[in-house]
């Protein structure tokens, strides 16, 4: 039997369905989540299902979760976790109270959870294997459903741009466009950049530091986020800031979080960063992932690590 078709009996089998996905979460979390709620609300109406976790101002526009009050409504729920590699990042920890715990996501499998888990690195996106798993089962797809699924494909991929693309992505995509949502509004709403972001963009670029071993690296402070008035959850805005400039095959970004610690973004063209991304208490993807480090003391040994990973290329 598919995997497709297995996620489909489990799903048929509950009445309740609660749909989880990471903290501090991000456009493919959004989709992969709410889309995959829509879908089950569409093609299966007598269903309850909720889409639990944080609500976040730059994403109002592409859904919004249920409040979430008490954890007696996990009591017999299905669980679907989406777009989340280990279960310490699920955002609701009462994950494991339902009756049957599914993952769904397209990070590197470390740490496997769950009663049924499909887990595909070969996806660009959470939203695109749910998007993929509609198709294959035949599902009605509504607009509504296909916005913020085809809004998440684009995070994740940079818009058709990185993270394994195929052709199933495009026919993915194809489909989801084929709902006719309004596109161009939904790209006028999630690029639409204002003016402060810009000059921080380009006050980070005068500032960046590149090495020896072709690693670059900005750090964004808590000063030049007060200076231009952004929001903590809007750190992760600049993690591709460097991305296809000559001489850097690694670049880092170093931003500060509400709690004082700072956030890390990996990004390389060809070079393997998620092990680094792991050694500082992180992951992610092989080409794209993050950790958290608690001060600015270890900015420059995070650094020396990149540059050892560089150091063959260098050596040629
Ligand atoms: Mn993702």
């Amino acid at each position: 039997m598919t995997i497709y078709k297995q996620i489909k009996d489990v799903i048929e089998k509950y009445n309740k369905i609660i749909i989880l996905r990471h903290i501090i979460p991000d456009g493919d979390s959004y989709g992969s989540q709410l889309g995959l709620k829509e879908l089950i609300k569409t093609n299966y109406p007598n269903k309850e299902v909720y889409a639990f976790g944080e609500e976040i101002e730059y994403l109002k526009h592409a859904g919004k979760p249920d409040e979430f009050t008490d954890e007696s409504i996990f009591n017999e729920a299905l669980v679907i976790v989406t777009d989340c590699g280990n279960v310490e990042r699920i955002d609701n920890q009462n994950y494991d109270k339902g009756a049957y715990l599914l993952k769904i996501d397209h990070h590197p499998d470390a740490t496997p959870y769950g009663d049924l888990s499909w887990v595909d690195v070969t996806y660009t996106s959470a939203s695109e294997m749910v998007g993929d798993l509609a198709i294959q089962n035949n599902w009605e797809i509504t607009p509504v459903a296909a916005r913020v699924i085809y809004h998440g494909i684009c995070t994740d991929s940079g818009r058709f741009l990185f993270g394994g693309l195929s052709p199933r992505t495009f026919e993915v995509a194809a489909k989801l466009i084929g709902t006719g949502f309004d596109v161009s509004e939904m790209y006028k709403t999630m690029y639409k950049r204002s003016f402060p972001v810009i000059a921080l963009q380009s006050e980070l670029i005068a500032s960046a530091k590149v090495t020896d071993h072709k690693v670059g690296y900005v750090i964004l402070t808590d000063e030049l986020m007060k200076k231009y008035n952004l929001s903590y959850d809007e750190n992760g805005k600049f993690s591709n800031l460097l991305k296809d400039i000559e001489g850097i095959d690694i670049w880092i970004t170093f931003s500060i979080r509400e709690d004082g610690k700072w956030r890390v973004e990996f990004r390389s063209n060809n070079l393997a960063i998620n092990d680094l991304a792991v050694k500082w208490g992180g992951g992610g993807h092989k080409l794209a992932s993050g950790a958290i480090i608690d001060n600015l003391d270890q900015v420059m040994q995070v650094v020396e690590d990149a540059n050892q990973i560089n150091n063959l290329l260098n050596d040629e």
